[in-house]
């Protein structure tokens, strides 16, 4: 059986990033970043890649959103680069697997700018490369806990899941896993976001079973200010669909404890990627939203500086799987009024 969770130690230094989409530029400045880290704090450093690390825009996302989209796919050599830096650094470098990574190793295969992007990149794709894409990606973790309070996965997922370790039964063929582990991959690969209660369920539910976290970090979605928070317990850091001086990614101290998304600071533990914060930004001109906020109870950093509520305490009561099935159909109708270029990062 394939290990689908890992839980990182109590000290160190962990960046979180996800969803490069093939933008070479933001993963060299990434991995610089992490080169860094590793060069200060030796084999406490860790870096977490929490999926979609493949496909980039066509040339038509590129033409109309040259701010956000206009690079080349270089999907295979990040690929490539990250297997690399994983020798390097055995232990050190946690690939967490994507929706769009998960077509390349059995699931469904995505259509956000090519009909089957998996059948687009692997066209392109050497024999070396298209091995690559199965070694990063069939060993990916679904998940990752840390002690400091943080748990790590590329979707948002639900409150269905019993035990952290039941994601390692969970094969990444969907019609191998029995109808609990089916749920748990879509969930965990697909979902936007969740009720804060829900997700509070969830943490409750890897804390009695793994080690305590009240945090949601993960990717999947996109937001032009970099970065965004829903209720206490969801924070999504963005690369792919801001543009370059608002890309964000994650620093956190590992002997630290971080309880609710207000222990995540714009500027201390979110951190631009391609800009050195010491030196101050030339902050672009707001641009007027496109689509209806997938989540309306989405906090913007503009409302998160002005103060955040306090969470509520964790509590462990029981799942109620059919629970959120309203929010998600309200979730879906206002995806659904987004214009399909600007869909979010599935
Ligand atoms: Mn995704």
């Amino acid at each position: 059986m394939t290990r689908r969770t890992a839980i990182l130690p109590a000290r160190g230094v962990l960046m979180i990033s996800t969803d490069l989409h093939g933008n070479w530029d933001d993963f060299a400045a990434l991995r610089a970043r992490f080169l860094a880290e590793r060069d200060a704090a030796g084999s406490a450093a860790h870096w977490a890649i929490l999926g979609d690390a493949v496909h980039g825009p066509n040339p038509e996302a590129r033409a109309r959103r040259p701010d956000l989209y206009d690079y080349d796919d270089r999907s295979a050599e990040i690929v490539a680069a990250i297997l690399e830096l994983q020798r390097d650094h055995p232990g050190q470098v946690h690939y967490v697997l994507g929706n769009h990574d998960h077509g390349h190793v059995g699931g469904r295969r995505t259509a956000k700018f090519y009909p089957d992007e998996v059948a687009a990149l692997e066209a392109r794709c050497t024999p070396q490369q298209r091995a690559d894409l199965r070694a990063l990606f069939e060993p990916a973790l679904l998940a990752i806990a840390a002690p400091c309070g943080v748990f790590l996965s590329h979707g948002s997922p639900d409150d269905r899941l019993g035990a952290f370790a039941d994601l390692d039964g969970v094969r990444l063929d969907p019609r191998e896993n029995d109808a609990y582990r089916r749920h748990l991959l879509a969930s965990i690969l697909g979902s936007y976001g969740q009720r804060d209660e829900v997700s509070a369920r969830l943490l409750a539910r890897v804390s009695a079973t793994a080690v305590p976290v009240s945090v949601v970090i993960h990717g999947h979605d996109r937001d032009e200010e970099g970065w965004f928070t829903s209720g206490a317990h969801q924070c999504c850091p963005v690369l792919f669909g801001a543009p370059r001086e608002n890309r964000r990614y994650v620093r956190l101290d590992m002997s630290s404890r971080y309880h609710s998304v207000a222990d995540l600071r714009d500027g201390v533990e979110l951190l631009r990627v391609l800009v050195d914060p010491r030196r101050g930004v030339a902050v672009a001109p707001r641009r007027r939203r496109l689509w209806a906020p997938a989540n309306a109870r989405r906090t913007s950093p503009a409302a998160a500086s002005r103060g955040r509520a306090r969470p509520a305490p964790i509590t462990g009561r029981p799942s109620t799987p059919t629970f959120h099935g309203a929010a998600r159909a309200a979730r879906m109708c206002a995806l659904s009024r987004r214009p399909r270029i600007e869909g979010p990062g599935r």
